[in-house]
C-alpha cells in the first residue's frame, strides 16, 4: 500500500467557490487542494486531487486507485452520489476504503439528495462542513 491518498470530485465541482458560495462555500477546489497538501504533509499522505463532469471518468478513477495502492479515496460524487449504481459498483468492486465527502448535508435539502449509492460502499461519511469536510475526512483516511 501506498501513502497516497485520491481525492475525486464529480460533476459541477470545477465551479466551486465561483456560484451558489451561501450553498457551497467560497473556497474553490484549488484551495481545497492546497489546504489537502497542507494537513497531508503533516500526516504523511500524498494528495491526488481531480475532478470530472462524467460519471465513467470516476469508475475508472476509482479502479485505479485500488491499481495503484492507494490508501484510501475521499469522494465527493457530487450529483452522481444520489444517482449512480456504477458508481457504488466501482467502490464496492475495490478494497481501497472509501470516505464519502460533502460541502454540505445533503439530508438538510431537497429530498432527492436524502437517498446516497455512494454510502452505500463507503466506510465512512463527512458532511456540512464546507471545506473543512475534506480534511476531516483526510484526518479520517490517516488512522484507517
Ligand atoms: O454538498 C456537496 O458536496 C454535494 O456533493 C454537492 C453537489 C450536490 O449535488 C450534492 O447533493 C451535495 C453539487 C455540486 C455542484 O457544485 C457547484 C459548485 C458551485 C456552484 C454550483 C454547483
Amino acid at each position: 500500500m501506498t501513502n497516497i491518498v485520491y481525492v475525486l470530485n464529480g460533476p459541477n465541482l470545477n465551479l466551486l467557490g465561483m456560484r451558489e458560495p451561501e450553498v457551497y462555500g467560497s473556497d474553490t477546489l484549488d484551495d481545497i487542494a492546497g489546504m489537502l497538501e497542507d494537513r497531508g504533509r503533516e500526516l504523511g499522505l500524498e494528495i491526488d486531487m481531480r475532478q470530472s463532469n462524467h460519471e465513467g471518468h470516476l469508475v475508472d478513477w476509482l479502479h485505479e486507485a485500488q491499481a495503484e495502492g492507494a490508501k484510501a479515496v475521499l469522494l465527493n460524487a457530487a450529483a452522481y452520489t444520489h444517482t449512480s449504481v456504477a458508481v457504488l459498483d466501482a467502490i464496492k468492486a475495490i478494497t481501497t476504503p472509501v470516505i464519502e465527502v460533502h460541502l454540505s448535508d445533503p439530508e438538510t435539502r431537497e429530498e432527492f439528495r436524502h437517498h446516497s449509492y455512494v454510502a452505500l460502499g463507503a466506510v465512512d461519511v463527512v458532511k456540512g462542513l464546507g471545506a473543512q469536510s475534506y480534511v476531516v475526512a483526510l484526518e479520517k483516511a490517516a488512522a484507517l
